[in-house]
């Protein structure tokens, strides 16, 4: 047997024993009772919402343990249930990784076979609030307008099904039909991902769907159920094995649950609660009555940058985000990009500089320890590129702006979509809600730019009519998607206006 795997598996016995440079809950974990839930335990809730909730426990110990729920994969409540809920969250920046022992989570359900686990929590006159992370498509919106896709098969099974939901906004209809003929606790519910509007686009999804039921539901949610909006930051890429084995070689013990996640971190919260709710402005986040200037901010900015760097990383070849940082042409793209046509469509944001968060937001994707894999960021593209890029756009051609950088983008995302591959010598796989409509469109008219650019901007579950219909902006992404497919690179450097003798310099220095 090898010296790691003789480590001890993290657990309630096992915690005291670690090494003192592992931090560990600053409280009595047996005293926690459970007050909230949250539904998708992935990589983020692990390392924001439940870190937040760890320091709040600490400095002000309540009834705020936390049940995970995941209707989705990853099975977890095998994995977190053997160690108690316990888990290790790593900051790790360049070569710097610091542990800590999470321990707001006190239970995980398994709710992919049947919704009944979930809607027990759920409908629990033990819980008050309920946040999510549930990815962007999660929600079974149409990105470009926030409603409810009705055609969506999990929608359509969920509203004549309304007994046995599948979806987020199915289940949480039903959770809270059982509250409202039950206890009739109130109950709020913050959506943490990064779609516009998070909470009022929750809100309207499943009110969606319990306008439906007529029973009063809807009149008893509008008086007892809160969806405050929301900004979350912070970078936490998938688990890589080498954060595992930083845990087992650097620490002394194992742990199937580590997350990773960089120094940074933000939660801007609206300050729209109904009930019992937990004080995390005391630990750092920041209650407001308008998220929304936050949210353009970090969504165009950071997130816009990420989304830009992704596509164009792989082209280039790039694995991570961090490697993408090291290229100068799409550093220096990016920035300009930011600088020239995203900062201009925020307006003032409260106690911060947009300049300075440019600068801030490039340095923090430079760590080389987060290694953030531009195909992971490329994922569900579709349901992202409204908020980071065509949103910005349509601001701008509102106001007769110039695009022509933004625009770059939005055709690399249709070049990773169409597969044009092979052209460059690389394969990939395209995870998207999109993808194969993307695909079967690239099969139909090959590469003829003009084309693929009509067929997708037809696609209106994410182009706005007013945006699809702008001929500035269809002309800007054929010229960007003919450049982009016939050298991406040669492209770039045209649109950065490299002189002959900088491009020559850059492909000795990425060579
Ligand atoms: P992850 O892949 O680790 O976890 C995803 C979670 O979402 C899983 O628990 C899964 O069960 C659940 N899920 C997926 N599809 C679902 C569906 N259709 N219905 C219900 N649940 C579903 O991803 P991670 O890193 O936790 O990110 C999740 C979301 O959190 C992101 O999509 C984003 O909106 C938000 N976020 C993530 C940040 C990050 O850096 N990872 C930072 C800020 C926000
Ligand atoms: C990333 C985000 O995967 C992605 O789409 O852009 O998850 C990003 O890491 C976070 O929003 C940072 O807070």
């Amino acid at each position: 047997m090898s010296a790691v795997a003789r480590n001890p598996l993290l657990g309630p016995v096992s915690l005291n024993r670690l090494p003192e440079a592992v931090q560990r809950p600053a409280y009595d974990r047996t005293r926690l009772r459970v007050g909230m839930a949250h539904i998708g335990v992935g990589a983020f809730h692990r390392c924001h919402q439940a870190e937040y909730t760890d320091d709040l426990l600490a400095k002000h110990f309540d009834r705020w343990g936390v049940v995970g729920i995941n209707i989705r994969s990853p099975d977890l409540a095998g994995t977190l249930g053997r160690q108690a809920g316990l888990y290790t969250r790593l900051i790790r920046e360049n070569d710097r990784a610091e542990a800590r022992v999470i321990g707001s989570i006190v239970s995980v359900v398994d709710s992919q076979a049947s919704p009944e686990p979930a809607l027990e929590v759920l409908a629990s006159s033990d819980i008050d609030v309920v946040t999510l992370t549930i990815t962007e498509k999660g929600y079974c919106h149409r990105p470009a307008s926030g409603d409810l896709d009705t055609a969506h098969p999990d929608i359509v099974h969920d509203l004549s099904n309304p007994h046995a939901p599948r979806s987020v906004p199915g289940l949480i209809a039903r959770a809270l039909e059982l509250r409202m003929s039950t206890h009739g606790r109130p109950l709020t519910l913050v959506s943490c991902d990064n779609i516009p509007g998070n909470g009022a686009l929750l809100q309207n999804v499943v009110q969606s769907i319990t306008h439906r039921r007529g029973n009063g539901l809807e009149d008893w949610i509008a008086a007892n159920a809160a969806f405050p909006s929301t900004m979350v930051d912070r970078i936490a890429p998938a688990t890589s094995q080498a954060d595992f084995e930083t845990v087992e070689r650097g620490f002394g013990y194992r742990d199937r649950a580590v997350v990773t996640g960089e120094p940074f971190r933000q939660w801007v919260l609206e300050n729209r609660f109904a009930g019992r709710f937990p004080r995390w402005d005391e630990v750092g986040v920041t209650f407001v009555d308008d998220v929304t200037p936050f949210e353009h901010l970090k969504m165009r900015v950071l997130n816009g940058a990420q989304t830009t760097l992704s596509y164009l990383g792989v082209l280039a070849g790039h694995e991570h985000t961090c490697d993408d940082m090291k290229d100068p042409l799409l550093v220096g793209f990016v920035r300009r990009m930011l600088l020239e046509e995203s900062l201009p469509t925020l307006g003032p944001v409260p106690g911060i500089s947009p300049e300075a968060y440019v600068e801030q937001s490039l340095e923090r994707l430079r760590n080389t320890a987060i290694r953030h894999r531009n195909h992971q960021i490329a994922t569900d593209g579709s349901q992202k590129i409204v908020q980071r890029l065509l949103n910005p756009i349509l601001e701008r051609l509102r106001r007769g702006e110039a695009v022509r950088l933004l625009t770059l983008p939005v055709a690399a995302w249709m070049v990773y979509l169409v597969k044009a591959s092979d052209r460059f010598g690389r394969q990939w796989t395209v995870d998207d809600p999109h993808a194969a409509r993307i695909a079967a469109i690239a099969d139909r008219v090959g590469s003829d730019a003009p084309a693929l650019v009509r067929e997708i901007l037809s696609i209106d579950a994410i182009f706005d009519r007013e945006l699809s219909a702008n001929a500035a902006f269809r002309q800007a992404v054929v010229a960007h998607l003919e450049g982009l497919l016939e050298d991406p690179m040669g492209h770039l450097r045209h649109v950065c206006g490299l002189p002959l003798a900088a491009q020559l310099n850059h492909a000795t220095h990425t060579a």
